[in-house]
């Protein structure tokens, strides 16, 4: 069969600002050209609907992280850091790292955090509303409270945590092709790499924290010394961006969804499901690459071997071939199986800790807040990889 001769392609670009701006058009036309649509572009095949996204997500074996899940090939190209432990490898190097972060990141690890963070969220909350009723979220809760917890349970010092959104602003702007994101990154990578690289080593990490877990994990052999500090980089690159655009998400999804505000007040059990519906209608990290790990055949096209596959996680996750109303946001629907966590092996390993921040701040936030609406136009913060967000003002009427 000649299959690759009826391969629908596209010569749009995923990563034009024009693109990040809105996602959504792209989406709905790549889901539409068919189950995989070839992008001129970039030579790249792309996977749009959420039957092949989360197949492929789910087949490490046909589709590969090992040689980089950005657009850069690591067959052929050099990665602008040492590769992920756990993101850019497969099986089995994979999994003595997954399973040291999967335990130190367990929802049993994180049950002594929930009364702690569930404070910081209430103190945060009372300082922004002590200052006013209109004010930016973004930057004032989203931004804020991941980098009050985030960086205190890993056990790094105060010291240089303004440097963990850019660090990881250029690492996701990295994943995409070596456009104006990534030079407008690039005159600090050595110095944030640098920074970043300091603070996982054992000496400088507090001794009750992730990082701390991380190097007794390596002491009682379950992985080697060498492997501690990049594992400990994982959750520095992977664990603020994500979180602080997740975070971004739920509250741009209740401002301008008043009534499901008032469904989360009403029934403030419903915070949890809440942040994974926003995930799934937003989906803050829009796609990863994988690379074919020999002629893999889908949909009756052949993706031939060692050629890179761009899922959109973002459009499986409003494909209406699998949700029922797919742009709407509904705290009644039930959003498990959606792939904005990813699906899989590699599925985040972090999950629990992003759900504990986005539930304990949009608890406190409820219990705080009667209303709460847009006060001005919002306005996206563009990067390749993350739906991201660098505004959004709203007003909120006190209880
Ligand atoms: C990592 C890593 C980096 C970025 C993203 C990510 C979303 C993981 O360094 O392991 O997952």
């Amino acid at each position: 069969m000649t299959a690759t001769a009826a391969v629908p392609t596209s010569d749009v670009d995923p990563f034009s600002h024009e693109v990040l701006e809105d996602p959504l058009p792209m989406h709905e036309q790549l889901r539409e050209a068919g189950p995989v649509v070839y992008l001129s572009r970039y030579d790249t095949y792309a996977f749009a609907r959420y039957e092949e996204v989360r197949a492929a997500l789910v087949d490490w074996q046909d589709f590969s992280s090992a040689a980089g899940v950005g657009h850069a090939n690591f067959r052929y190209e050099e990665p602008w850091r040492p590769p992920s432990l756990l993101l850019e490898a497969d099986p089995p190097r994979h999994d003595a790292p997954r399973r040291v972060l999967t335990k130190v990141l367990g929802p049993r690890a994180l049950r002594r955090l929930r009364e702690d963070w569930s404070a910081d969220a209430e103190a945060l909350v009372d300082a922004v509303l002590a200052e006013g009723t209109t004010f930016d979220a973004a930057p004032a809760l989203a931004g804020a409270f991941p980098l009050r917890v985030f960086p205190d349970a890993v056990g790094i010092p105060a010291d240089g945590r303004e440097n963990l959104l850019p660090y990881g602003d250029h690492a996701f702007n990295a994943f995409g092709p070596a456009n104006d994101l990534v030079a407008k990154g690039a005159p600090r990578v050595a110095e944030l790499s640098a920074w970043v690289a300091s603070r996982c080593a054992r000496e400088a990490l507090g001794d009750d924290g992730f990082g701390a877990q991380i190097w007794a994990a390596a002491d009682r052999g379950e992985i080697t010394p060498a492997m501690a500090p990049l594992v400990v980089r994982s959750l520095l690159t992977a664990g603020v961006d994500t979180t602080v655009h997740g975070i971004s998400a739920v509250l741009h999804a209740f401002a301008t969804h008043p009534e499901q505000w008032q469904r989360l007040r009403a029934e403030p059990g419903l915070a949890r499901v809440a942040f994974d519906e926003a995930v799934r209608w937003e989906s803050p990290v829009q796609t990863f690459f994988r690379t074919a790990t020999g002629d893999v055949e889908v949909g009756g096209v052949v993706v031939p071997d060692g050629r890179k596959i761009l899922m959109f996680l973002a459009s499986a996750n409003r494909d209406p071939r699998r949700w029922a109303d797919p742009d709407v946001f509904d705290l009644s629907r039930d959003p498990s199986g959606h792939v904005g966590f990813g699906f899989g092996i590699h599925q985040c390993v972090g999950q629990h800790v992003a759900r504990l921040e986005a539930e304990t701040l949009l608890t406190a936030l409820a219990a705080r807040v009667e209303r709460i609406e847009p006060a001005g136009p919002p306005r996206r913060h563009h990067n390749n990889t993350l739906r991201a967000w660098a505004s959004i003002p709203v007003r909120v009427t006190p209880v």
